[in-house]
């Protein structure tokens, strides 16, 4: 069923119900000297291609890649249009390795017609922080689909990785694989019910028109909460207390310290935005909110090309209730013109997504780890990681 997959160090279909499995690692490390030296071969019109994101003609080639040819929603509607200033983001976290940025070129033209990525993360499963890659941005060319080349790329990433001597993954996918740690479900709050419905990522409901659609989804101009403000570099410290105490209360979360912080939640425009709650009286920061810019390519639209989405990211109320921090979340991305946020199940989620109006999109994104057993996975609600 699974040719590849069957032979990596991933939980099994068949292994669910085998209870000498312990939680942890799958297989041990080996000696670094033991670690493949040379590149997986490729087919002979292709050369491997380390890719330096310095390099903006670089950026605008695989820019273009992912805009062309990365994931698209099941009737083919939209597509991931990452940004080339968020692709920089992503790929550039603190201490990085240029070598997990991994292109595929053909020889003759020089194009670009394959990637795959990883960027390092301390995470932590239950109490073992461990040091892992999170793999993204995998993508092969649409003409050479179904060729196996992705299992190569992912032969060669986990080599790269292995040579730094990490040897564990985390990442997503919208496709089942063996074996998730925990499926979650995409959830969709409109800000711009008209462009939605016209796009058709959304559908006038039942009894509804135009104008009471619109009604319902209306938004206050300003957030509500006093204190509700940007985070600023002065307030990664602070920021980094709040989250770290919050993450903790999850299953499967990262470990961020205050260089994370600073890269993954300080506001970048079109890229990452981030909120808090400074109390007007004490000067505390007691509240955090933030989410990131991905848009997608509206598919064979006459009237639109883009749709402007805001993904929640993380969040962490500890005196303004959940849902009233997340309702000014909204507030400020309606302001900021997006046409629709977006939010996952994970975390606390759960707790203000229906009476918020956000409702159940058709997409899942599934959970998984490399060499790491999580016997049972997990409930979304016991996740404390959002990917890109
Ligand atoms: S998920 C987004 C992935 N990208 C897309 O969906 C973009 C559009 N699609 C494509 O470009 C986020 C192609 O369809 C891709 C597959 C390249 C997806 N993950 O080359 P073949 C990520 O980036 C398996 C993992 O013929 P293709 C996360 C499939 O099950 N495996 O297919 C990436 C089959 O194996 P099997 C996937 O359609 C995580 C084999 O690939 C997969 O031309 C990567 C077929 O290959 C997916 N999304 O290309 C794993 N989609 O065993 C990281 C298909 O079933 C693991 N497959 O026969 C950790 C590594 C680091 C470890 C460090 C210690
Ligand atoms: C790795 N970082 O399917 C990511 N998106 O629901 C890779 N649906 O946008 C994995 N099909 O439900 C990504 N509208 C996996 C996700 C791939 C993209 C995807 C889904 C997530 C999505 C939309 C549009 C569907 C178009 C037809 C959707 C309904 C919204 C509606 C708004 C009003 C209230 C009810 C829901």
């Amino acid at each position: 069923r699974h040719k590849f997959w069957e032979t990596q160090p991933v939980g099994q279909f068949r292994d669910a119900a085998d209870h000498s499995l312990a939680d942890g690692a799958i297989e041990p490390p080996t000696p670094l000297s033991e670690v493949r030296a040379d590149p997986y071969p490729l087919p002979a019109a292709f050369e491997w291609y380390t890719c330096d994101l310095d390099d903006d003609a670089l950026l605008t080639d695989l820019y273009a890649l992912l805009a062309h040819n990365y994931v698209e929603d099941d009737e083919n509607m939209f597509r991931f249009n990452y940004s080339p200033a968020f692709l920089r983001w992503a790929l550039r976290p603190p201490s990085f390795f240029r070598a997990w940025h991994i292109g595929v070129r053909a020889k003759e033209s020089k194009k670009l017609v394959a990637f795959i990525s990883g960027v390092p993360a301390r995470i932590r499963a239950r109490d073992d922080v461990v040091r892992m890659a999170e793999i993204n941005f995998l993508c092969v060319h649409k003409k050479l689909r179904s060729k196996r080349l992705a299992p190569v790329l992912i032969r060669e990433v986990t080599r790269r990785v292995h040579q730094e001597n990490i040897w564990q993954a985390a990442y997503t996918a919208g496709v089942v694989l063996p074996t998730p740690i925990t499926t979650c479900r995409y959830w969709h709050r409109s800000l711009n019910p008209k462009k939605l419905i016209d796009v058709g990522f959304s559908r006038l409901g039942p009894r509804m028109t135009m104008s009471r659609t619109v009604r319902l989804y209306k938004l206050p101009d300003a957030p509500l909460t006093p204190g509700f403000r940007q985070m600023e570099l002065r307030d990664v410290a602070a920021v980094t207390r709040l989250l770290r105490a919050y993450l903790a209360k999850f299953v499967v979360a990262p470990d961020f310290d205050e260089m994370d912080v600073e890269h993954w939640l300080l506001p970048r425009e079109d890229v990452v935005d981030s909120y808090l709650v400074e109390s007007p009286e004490t000067h505390e920061v007691t509240d955090f909110c933030s989410f990131y810019t991905l848009p997608s390519s509206v598919l064979n639209n006459a009237n639109y090309a883009t749709l402007k989405a805001a993904y929640s990211y993380y969040n962490v109320a500890t005196k303004t209730p959940l849902q009233q921090l997340m309702n000014d979340a909204l507030i400020v991305a309606k302001q900021k013109n997006y046409d629709v946020f977006n939010a996952l199940d994970v975390m606390e989620n759960e707790s203000f997504l229906k009476e918020l109006k956000f409702g159940p999109g058709d997409g899942q994104l599934h959970y998984y780890l490399y060499n790491y057993r999580i016997r049972n996975g997990i409930k979304p609600s016991e996740l404390g990681l959002v990917l890109l």
